[in-house]
């Protein structure tokens, strides 16, 4: 495992990880080259609560939650789908050619009709948008079509410890280890007080390799009534790196795409209400900048054109459009910029 020849600077920084070893999914994998997860899989031991059930389904609601007729439903499997990061395979910004790989196999959540009935949509990254209002229970179906066991585990909903979704070794729910061919029905309860852009995303043992590769998303809880914004921008600002594409490049990513033409080109008219919510989803630390643009920061009151986040943020401020123009938005460190996370934004 130690005797490898080490990349060069250049590459090293490219890939922003190089041959390192790190602990991913509680073992050591080589951070610059696609981990086996199947193999990885091998030797976790299924816990004790996961054996027991057999498959079988907890009831698990919480106080004060309406009955049925007030439930929000939705059929979700996680599968393998090839992805580009680049198909334009330019990069607008420095109107260049990219000319390293850019496709790899992703996981991603693929939203379906009832009882699976068949795909809504290609599997995508981020995964669907979960829209429920306050006061209503949402209900996600869930399938594992990937190789090893993986999750769905939100953000800001209330919920019971069975439907947490996350894997806790020994402690575990069978809704925290959902394994290869199984299904899960997770129930989640967005009462008075959850209103806000929240996440989901795998939270499962092989964490955060499945997430890196692609298994998370967007869901909002909109206070009951409210009338959505004329435009609803979702962003998740994250690297693809190679422990989870097996490129020899890294990529930094909104929405899984690299590059101005390849990430979201977002559009607006002057004088509508914009709502963007803004989400970390690695390991970094991001900037939300965008050009010809100031906005009123929900949490101080300041008015400002960039803000920081971390990861497991989601950031979120409205304004009413006002400058037409072809805009860039991006993270404004710099070294993120230049392997891909910037987009357009066009306003009319
Ligand atoms: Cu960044």
């Amino acid at each position: 495992m130690f005797g490898r020849e080490p990349h060069g600077r250049r590459e090293f920084l490219e890939a922003s990880a190089g041959v390192l070893i790190c602990t991913l999914a509680g073992q050591q994998v080589f951070s610059g080259e696609e981990a086996d997860l199947a193999k990885l899989t091998e030797g976790v031991e299924v816990p004790p609560k996961v054996a027991a059930a057999k498959g079988a389904q907890p009831d698990k609601r919480i106080a004060g939650e309406p009955g049925a007729g007030n439930t929000v439903e939705y059929w979700i499997q996680a599968e393998p789908t090839a992805w580009s990061i680049v198909p334009t395979g330019r990069d607008e910004m420095m109107n260049r050619k990219i000319r390293t790989r850019y496709k790899f196999t992703a996981w991603t959540y693929r939203p379906y009709s009832r009882d699976f009935g068949s795909p809504l949509a290609a599997g995508s990254i981020p995964g669907p948008l979960l829209e429920v209002e306050e006061g209503q229970t949402l209900v996600v179906n869930f399938r594992n079509r990937t190789s090893a066991p993986v999750t769905m585990h939100p953000h800001g909903i209330h919920y019971a410890e069975e439907m947490d979704g996350a894997y806790k070794g020994a402690f575990t729910d069978p809704g925290g280890f959902v394994q290869p061919g199984q299904e899960f029905q997770y129930r989640w309860f967005a009462q008075e007080g959850t209103a806000g852009a929240w996440t989901y995303h795998d939270h499962g043992p092989m964490d955060p390799i499945p997430l890196y590769k692609g298994l998370f998303g967007p869901l909002i809880i909109r206070p009951s009534g409210a009338t959505p914004p004329d435009q609803d921008f979702f962003l998740f600002f994250h690297d693809l790196q190679p422990v989870a594409t097996g490129l020899a490049k890294a990529y930094s990513s909104v929405n899984g795409r690299a590059y101005a033409g390849n990430t979201p080109t977002l559009r607006a008219s002057v004088g509508d209400e914009v709502a963007f919510h803004v989400y970390g989803m690695d390991n970094n630390f991001h900037t939300f900048h965008l050009h010809g643009h100031r906005w009123e920061d929900p949490g101080t009151g300041q008015i400002i054109d960039n803000k920081t986040f971390g990861p497991g943020d989601s950031y979120n401020f409205t304004f009413t459009e006002d400058n037409p123009g072809r805009w860039f938005y991006h993270c404004h460190v710099f070294s993120h910029l230049h392997m891909g996370m910037n987009g357009w934004y066009i306003v009319t």
